[in-house]
């Protein structure tokens, strides 16, 4: 006897922003949807970055969603970059207010997903050794969702406690007083430490590669600035999803030129001007940061500047000036007072460059130069970004075909949507796609747009199956790999480009060109009946949507 409770029209594996707003269009569109996460809430990124200083670094009320004229006039943002805990709350609330949670599936792990070519669906297994069945599965997993910890000689010693900041636990840490040790200055580790050193009795910050950050100038975000945005908010969203980046900039005939063409003095004061504006607004000065190295030296100059006015010992700013990468090719760090936290004297730079961590031990972290006695290690080290989430799971398309061993040399999308020999697949930004190149939820927004369009056109036209074709991949990632030799990208060994892992390919994982032009093609390539894809009706009739039998063991996949 089928299990009806466990057959639907598409699995949706995630619950951040991607998994919430495809659950919403879907359900309206008529489709039957279960949507799984290993979370015990909605929130993704949200709910698992829970430590000390997490915040958006794109403004609140740009990375919001903009599908709802209701929700986005009535949800309040209390400040210009919003805590984590605001935008958890935000999350659950477009949970409550569209009725989400009831086709939620927490707390469960997806662990496979496997296409089966008789039936044309996905049978999907989860860690608690249930399985699901679906003629559509789409990945919401995330591009920021795979925690990754460096293999550290001894870490399994440390009596202490550790944490990785990307899987911070719910319950209060409580770090007063404590001998704290941070390994890692991405993002996550610019964000918290200024933080952790309030808290701790003292820091110690292990540094292997300095970054560059600029100032959020964060603060309250008055009624009547968030009231004249929202008036704008249809004008705003729209310049927005036509955008190169989804992030509303002032336009101004500047940010059109190359900085190196720029007079000094100009130069200098256009530096200046967005830098006190923050943020991205800053990287934005000028056309060409990622794409001329004498430009970026330009602005490393200017960077460098301010971090020796901030910092008052010489030596302890020249160890914080980053020097290893041209600024914006590993993703630029916003920070509220990072630089300004070196001056305290509780707080010390470990330079890793100098002196590696040899081992952690009992109660420390051991470099080549000494021991450094700690109550907590803090590893801010970062994902295995836009592949790991997916990678963790054992999907497998057609001939049994493992997505892993595909992706063995980097990965192989069309448009980042869809992947050849896995029909009925869809990955919400995935590798391919601007995805972490963009305000994250501009480009959400038109992916599950355009999955959900996909959808109603597949059941309209009487067809089950869409797969890409390897011609229309072969060609597309080709396309990536060339837009983002053209830049300085390559230059660093970043997450963009799978570096930070030990043993992934060095492939350049965004797609690099603009949003806007992105979601012209993907729109381009709809209208024309879904170029690039080929698509069948069933090829036998075994099965329909209510009728897959899910009893009994897994069936045996053939291995590639
Ligand atoms: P996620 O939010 O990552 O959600 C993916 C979900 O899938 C997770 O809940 C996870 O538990 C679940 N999942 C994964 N694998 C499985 C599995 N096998 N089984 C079950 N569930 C699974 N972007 C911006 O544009 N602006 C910002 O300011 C910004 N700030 C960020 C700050 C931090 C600290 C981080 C880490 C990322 C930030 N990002 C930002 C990127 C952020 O990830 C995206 O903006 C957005 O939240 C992604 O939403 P998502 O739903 O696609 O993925
Ligand atoms: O991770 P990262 P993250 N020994 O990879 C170091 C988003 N985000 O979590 O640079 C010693 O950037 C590593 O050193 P190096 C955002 O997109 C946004 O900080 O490789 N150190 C680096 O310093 C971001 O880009 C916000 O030399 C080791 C750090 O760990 C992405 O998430 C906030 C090491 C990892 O930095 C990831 O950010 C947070 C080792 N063995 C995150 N291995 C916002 O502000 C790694 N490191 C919105």
């Amino acid at each position: 006897m089928a299990d009806q409770s466990k057959n639907f029209d598409v699995i949706v594996v995630g619950a951040g922003f991607s998994g919430l707003y495809m659950l919403h269009v879907l359900r309206q569109a008529g489709f039957s949807v279960r949507v799984i996460d290993m979370a015990s809430d909605v929130g993704g990124t949200w709910y698992w970055n829970r430590y000390p200083g997490a915040r958006c670094d794109v403004e609140s009320l740009s990375y919001s969603y903009s599908f709802d004229e209701d929700l986005q006039q009535e949800w309040e943002w209390k400040e210009r970059y919003a805590p984590q805990p605001e935008i958890l709350d935000y999350a659950r609330h477009v949970a409550e207010r569209f009725d989400l949670r009831r086709d939620i599936q927490f707390d469960t792990r997806v662990t496979a997903a496997h296409f089966n070519e008789d039936t044309s669906r996905w049978t999907i297994t989860t860690d608690d050794g249930d399985r699901y069945s679906a003629h559509y599965c789409v990945m919401a997993t995330g591009c920021l969702s795979a925690p990754r910890r460096p293999d550290i000689p001894g870490a399994e010693l440390f009596g202490g406690e550790q944490y990785h900041t990307g899987l911070w636990p719910h319950d209060e840490v409580d770090l007063t007083g404590k001998r704290v040790g941070v390994i890692g200055t991405g993002s996550s580790a610019i964000q918290s430490i200024p933080q952790i050193a309030k808290a701790a009795c003292h820091l110690t910050v292990f540094q292997r590669s300095a970054h560059y950050s600029v100032p959020a100038w964060n603060g309250p975000l008055e009624p009547e600035v968030q009231n004249a945005y929202k008036a704008r908010y249809p004008e705003y969203r729209e310049r927005m999803r036509t955008s190169d980046a989804g992030i509303l900039y002032d336009t101004h005939d500047i940010n059109l030129k190359p900085a190196r063409e720029v007079p000094e003095a100009d130069r200098e004061r256009e530096f200046e001007k967005r830098w006190k504006k923050g943020a991205f607004n800053f990287q934005n000065t000028f056309s060409d940061v990622t794409k001329n190295q004498e430009s970026n030296d330009l602005y490393v100059d200017f960077v460098h500047r301010k971090v020796r006015e901030v910092v008052n010992d010489a030596k302890l700013a020249e160890l914080l000036c980053a020097t290893d990468f041209p600024l914006g090719t590993k993703r630029l760090c916003v920070d509220i007072d990072y630089f300004e936290t070196y001056n305290r004297d509780d707080v010390t730079l470990i330079d890793l460059k100098a002196t590696p961590i040899t081992e952690i031990t009992e109660d420390g972290v051991r470099t080549s130069a000494g021991h450094h006695e700690l109550d907590v290690i803090v590893f801010a080290t970062g994902f295995d970004a836009m592949t790991g989430a997916l990678n963790n799971i054992d999907i497998r398309g057609c001939g049994g075909q493992a997505l892993r061993e595909k992706w063995a040399d980097g990965p192989r999308t069309y448009l980042g949507l869809a992947v050849a020999g896995h029909p009925n697949l869809f990955t919400i930004t995935g590798p391919g796609s601007p995805s972490v190149f963009t305000n994250m939820i501009v480009a959400i927004e038109q992916h599950v747009g355009w999955i959900r369009d996909c959808l109603i056109w597949m059941r309209d036209q009487g067809l089950d199956r869409i797969e890409a074709s390897t011609a229309a991949e072969d060609e597309w990632v080709d396309h990536v790999r060339q837009l983002g030799e053209q830049t300085l990208y390559p230059k660093a060994k970043s997450w963009y480009m799978g570096a930070n892992v030990p043993g992934k390919p060095v492939v350049f994982l965004p797609y690099i060109g603009s949003q806007h032009t992105y979601a012209q093609t993907c729109e381009k390539i709809a209208a024309q009946g879904y170029e690039g894809f080929d698509t069948a009706r069933r090829t036998s009739d075994v099965a329909s949507a209510t009728e897959v039998d899910l009893g009994g063991q897994p069936e045996a996949v053939a291995q590639p």
